[in-house]
């Protein structure tokens, strides 16, 4: 039928097959396959009954997302389907692997599923900000009723083959050549002389929702709680809510709607942008070429504290051995009592299975001495932030790790090199930059020293992926990516409050675009001492934050740090206290405060961090500016529908940029301001950030 859909005839059964690496997905090529191969297979005599399955490691795993940008070529898949549906020969889908996205679509169109056991389905088109477009949004509810279509359409995230038994959205598991399966399951379809079942025609499992319209609106209020800012999770409940009240093909037309307009959106846009850009994050760029990964196979990590404690429950989570390594019995203790009760948490909620605390566990060997790393393949260091302190776990690594060991470093800004020196093997080490809490947080920083081997490198990198980690790799120098750039806003938000803003103010400005929260309340999250400490190590002052520091107020340890606290609530409330002392403070400079706004706000906490990035670029500490994005993404909560402060500075302007840039460098005469080179040679050239490193996308 084309290159990548075949159909061969197995007696009466026609089993079409779809061959279109690497993850079988709908490109014009299969969707002009498919229809040819359901039309071919409908009108030949001999044939009873259809199957349609995938070749290589999974099912159909939906529409092509690089087409998108592209004009759209027929067939559409809406039509493929419709072919499918209404084919009066019963058409069985063997599903392995994924089905997921126009894959699962597809799979809903035919009149039968059967899947392996290890298969997964799930419609995760609201993770690149659309809608599923090809009828799963009046599918699915027909096939498994509101509550559970909602859950997977508006949560993006696939269930498990039993789940999809469960709850009729497979017919049988099967174990063995799904294709075989199969073709066993429509034979039994055609002795049992079954009709083919068109979802579309079975409301049954919408009654409930039709009588009682708050089945549907609670479910949809559930899970569009944490949707902040994001538009698809609406758009695909409002074409949920019409499966249940509209006749199917209104219903249809209203997805259609909804799909058209997502996909054109700014918001789809950056995130299909974010989903190439996490992919190519781990393809390392230079001088790895060829490089295999060593084999790890047990982990030991230095330091049961927040840090270590989440890097090691991350590796046991998938089911890595650890050994993890205290100074003392009681640290020990401690650290793997968290351990236990962050996971017995999850488990209560149901998150993982009841029993998965104790396998867990089972799996972390808690241990006092560091000559205990002597089996690990890859020991990561998680202790004291200070360069003694590192120096000095690094020369007894160095002394107790077997050869070939990966040694790594949490470190969230110190000098790998140095702290490689400290070692007869600087080729073995590299940097593991975990985020808090690491077990929940996606990234990691993978910091390239200037020793470290190539395969040291990719180790490192295929480990990450698989803990489910996003890696991104990134040079040595102060703060590496995130920090870096993070410390560019912190400064500015400080000279904001310095001008006459005020913490609630530029947080609001900064949470309103998006982000977590604002440097401020972050600062009272992780303690103003710790700085204000380091700042007099350093002999440097910050006027205000010192003050608040004088004042005792740490942040959330002390109730009141640039907000004030009640009862332990974390809510940050502002505080008149606080704008007494920056005024006080002001006084005493001889500062005057003035009205800033917003916008001025927005753009002295994103344009400075863009500007460091794009030095960051110059340096080469980073190799695209998709991985910097990525960084943001999955280390600092950067909204996922702006696609990261690269992605973005694209969309705002490179000139708009760099004017204001020039323009605030001038002000506020602080000439760190100014654009950086490569930004403003890019202005010039008239080209994007983007153009440094093109992404499909
Ligand atoms: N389109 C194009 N390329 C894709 C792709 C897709 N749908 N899925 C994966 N790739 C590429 C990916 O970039 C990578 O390329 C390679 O395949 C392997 O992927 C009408 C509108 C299936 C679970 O959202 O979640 O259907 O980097 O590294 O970890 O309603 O890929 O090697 O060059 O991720 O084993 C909905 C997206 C689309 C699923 C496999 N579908 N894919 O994970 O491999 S929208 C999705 C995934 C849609 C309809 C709508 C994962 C995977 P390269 P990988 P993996």
């Amino acid at each position: 039928m084309s290159e990548v859909v075949t159909i061969e005839r197995r007696d009466t059964i026609a089993v079409i097959t779809v061959n279109n690496p690497p993850v079988n997905a709908l490109s014009i090529g299969v969707r002009s396959g498919l229809l040819g191969s359901i039309k071919a297979a409908a009108l030949d005599a001999e044939v009873k009954a259809i199957v349609l399955a995938c070749a290589g490691r999974t099912f159909i795993a939906g529409a092509d997302i690089t087409e998108f940008a592209k004009p759209h070529q027929p067939p559409d898949l809406g039509e493929v389907i419709e072919a499918i549906e209404n084919c009066p020969k019963p058409v069985v889908a063997a599903i392995h692997g994924t089905a997921l996205g126009g894959g699962l679509e597809v799979a809903l169109g035919c009149h039968f599923r059967v899947a392996s056991k290890d298969a997964k389905l799930g419609l995760p088109e609201v993770k690149l900000g659309l809608l599923p477009g090809a009828g799963g949004t009046q599918r699915l509810p027909r096939a498994v009723g509101p509550e559970l279509a909602v859950k997977m359409i508006i949560g993006g995230d696939p269930i498990t083959a039993a789940e999809a038994l469960k709850n009729g959205l497979i017919e049988e598991m099967a174990e063995g050549s799904i294709a075989s399966a199969g073709e066993v399951f429509a034979r039994k379809v055609l002795a049992e002389k079954r009709p083919p079942r068109k979802l579309r025609d079975d409301d049954s499992k919408l009654a409930r929702a039709k009588a009682d319209r708050s089945i549907f609106t609670d479910s949809v209020a559930a899970m569009t709680r944490r949707a902040r800012g994001l538009e698809a999770p609406f758009a695909a409940a409002d074409a949920v809510g019409a499966a249940i009240e509209l006749p199917f093909d209104e219903g249809l037309k209203k997805e259609r709607e909804g799909f058209l307009r997502l996909v054109a959106s700014d918001q789809s846009k950056a995130q299909r942008y974010a989903f190439f850009a996490e992919r190519e994050a781990a393809k390392i760029v230079a001088n790895s070429e060829g490089a295999k990964p060593r084999n790890v196979n047990r982990v030991a990590i230095i330091g049961a504290g927040t840090m270590g404690g989440g890097i090691a429950m991350s590796f046991a989570n998938v089911g890595i051995p650890v050994t993890l390594i205290e100074t003392s019995p009681e640290q020990l203790k401690r650290g793997l009592g968290v351990m236990q009760k962050n996971w017995e948490a999850t488990a209560a909620r149901g998150g993982i299975p009841a029993d998965a605390p104790a396998k867990r566990m089972a799996l972390i060997k808690g241990v006092v001495g560091l000559e205990n790393v002597k089996d690990a393949d890859l020991v990561i260091e998680a202790v004291f932030e200070t360069m003694a302190v590192k120096k000095e776990v690094f020369r007894k690594l160095d002394q107790f790790a077997k050869p070939g060991a990966v040694l790594a470093s949490n470190t969230s800004f110190l000098n790998i090199d140095e702290i490689a020196k400290e070692t007869e093997r600087p080729q073995d080490v590299l940097g593991m930059h975990f985020f808090s809490p690491a077990n929940v947080m996606k990234l990691c920083e993978i910091v390239r020293g200037a020793k470290t081997a190539p395969d040291v490198l990719v180790t490192a990198v295929a480990i990450a992926r698989r803990i489910t980690k996003v890696p991104a790799v990134v040079g040595v120098c102060d703060g590496f990516v995130g920090n870096r750039m993070l410390a560019q806003r912190e400064r500015q938000a400080d000279l904001l409050l310095f001008e006459g803003a005020l913490p609630q103010q530029v947080d609001a400005v900064v949470t309103k675009f998006g982000m977590p929260m604002g440097p401020f309340a972050m600062s009272d999250l992780a303690g103003l001492d710790i700085g204000w400490r380091s700042r007099k190590d350093r002999g440097i002052k910050s006027e205000i934050a010192d003050a608040l520091c004088e004042a005792g107020r740490f942040g959330q340890k002390t109730g009141k740090g640039y907000y004030k606290y009640e009862g332990g609530s974390r809510t940050p409330l502002p505080d008149p206290e606080v704008e007494k002392l920056i005024d006080e403070t002001l006084i005493r400079l001889a500062r005057k405060r003035r009205t800033i706004g917003d916008e001025e706000i927005l753009e002295r906490m994103m344009y400075p961090m863009i500007n460091e990035g794009a030095k960051i670029l110059q340096e080469g500490i980073a190799a695209r500016p998709s991985d910097i994005d990525v960084v943001w993404l999955y280390g600092y909560g950067w909204p996922i529908y702006r696609g990261g402060p690269m992605f973005w500075a694209d969309q705002v302007g490179l000139k708009h940029i760099a004017d204001r840039l020039a323009f605030y460098a001038k002000e506020t005469d602080d000439p760190s301001l100014e654009p950086a080179p490569l930004l403003k040679r890019l202005v010039t050239e008239n080209r994007t950030l983007s153009s440094l490193f093109q992404l499909r996308s």
